[in-house]
């Protein structure tokens, strides 16, 4: 339904030339051939890794080539073989031949490799030709092209970070904030019908993926509202971020708004309540009494949840809650790749 795709262009190196030579040497007469072969050229492998899980540092960077081969030299000099080039990309990432639209493969494990373009064989030098009845030949072969092809790269998305809240919390204004998913905004509740998905960018490059999913009201597990079927959606993040709008438009208080939420959390399934959250008060911009924040702070911290305070209009607190977002749920940067 969430679908990831990017089109790259993978070049695998060509062979190296081989080599057209005659030994050269003092007091040996009429040498016999030596030109040797040239060097294969390099491979693009995909490799699936943890490191990823969209297919976002892709699409700003859609050619990979491997080294091509050296050529061959004189004295039976082989050419150095060209250097392979490893890509990398999500566990989950179906590849299909552009053109040809056929699936070459499809990557469930990390460490999974698969080569989508063979470097090209080094030509041979024209000391391989060589026979008792062909002494001195000047055969020798070019190196063949390397592999080279358009690749459509597809992943199914997974939600890394479920938003959550009640119905105008301001969910879908934040994904729209920080992705560049489009979702349908505006002041009244139930505008999210049905659960959007958007990739987030990180300083370094990385990215995960956020979910917002229809709001939750009291009695959502008894079918009130637009139900609870929606946190099926989130049962498998990794993160919830719980937001709560704490501006006074509401006309309620933003810790019963905060509980209401959980229990229905809890009412859906244990493990979604338990899931690691992160609590972060909406519409700071539109907030004059600092007492109800600090009543959600308060009973946040207490139940062991990060607090953040945020608006999406100002801009105010998103960078942080994005960085802390990633904290929580991607790995270390990758030392290589
Ligand atoms: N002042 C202010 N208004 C905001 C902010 N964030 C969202 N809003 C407004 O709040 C209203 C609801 O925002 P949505 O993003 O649609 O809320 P939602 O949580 O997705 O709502 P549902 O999809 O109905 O559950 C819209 O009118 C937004 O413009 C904010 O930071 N400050
Ligand atoms: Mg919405």
């Amino acid at each position: 339904m969430f679908i990831d795709e990017v089109i790259i262009l993978v070049k695998a190196g060509d062979g190296g030339n081989g080599c057209l030579a005659f030994r050269r040497e003092k007091y040996v007469p009429r040498g016999g051939p030596s030109g040797g072969d040239g060097g294969r050229g390099g491979d693009v492998t995909l490799v699936a890794s943890n490191h990823y899980n969209t297919l976002l540092h892709l699409r700003f960077n859609p050619e990979h080539k491997a080294e091509r081969g050296r050529h061959g030299e004189g004295s039976n000099r082989s050419g150095r073989e060209g250097e392979s080039r490893d890509v990398a990309v999500p566990v989950g990432t179906v590849v299909y031949d552009a053109a040809s639209g056929e699936v070459l493969h499809d990557f469930t494990a990390a460490g999974d490799r698969f080569i989508v373009a063979r470097g090209g064989r080094g030509g041979k030098g024209n000391a391989r030709y060589a026979t008792s009845t062909h002494q001195a030949p000047t055969e020798h072969e070019d190196g063949k092209p390397g592999d080279e092809r358009k690749l459509r790269l597809e992943l199914k998305l997974l939600a890394d970070v479920g938003l959550v809240g009640f119905p105008n919390a301001g969910k879908s204004t934040l994904i729209s904030r920080i992705s560049a998913a489009r979702p349908k905004i505006a002041d009244y509740p139930f505008t999210t019908l049905e659960p959007n998905l958007g990739v987030v960018s990180t300083d370094d490059l990385r990215s995960y993926v956020v979910a917002d999913i229809p709001g939750l009201i009291e009695g959502a597990h008894l079918g009130h509202g637009l139900g609870i079927q929606f946190l099926r959606h989130i049962e498998r993040t990794r993160l919830l971020v719980h937001l709560v709008d704490v501006s006074e438009m509401t006309g309620r208080d933003p810790v019963s708004d905060f509980e209401i939420v959980m229990r229905e959390l809890a009412s859906f399934s244990e493990d979604l309540a338990k899931k690691p959250m992160l609590v972060a008060a909406t519409k700071l911009d539109a907030a004059q009494d600092p007492e109800r924040i600090a009543a959600l702070e308060a009973l946040a911290r207490e139940r062991g949840y990060e607090f953040l305070q945020i608006s999406s209009v100002t801009g105010h607190g998103i960078d942080a809650l994005k960085r802390k977002i990633a904290e929580h749920i991607l790995p270390p940067p990758a030392s290589n790749q």
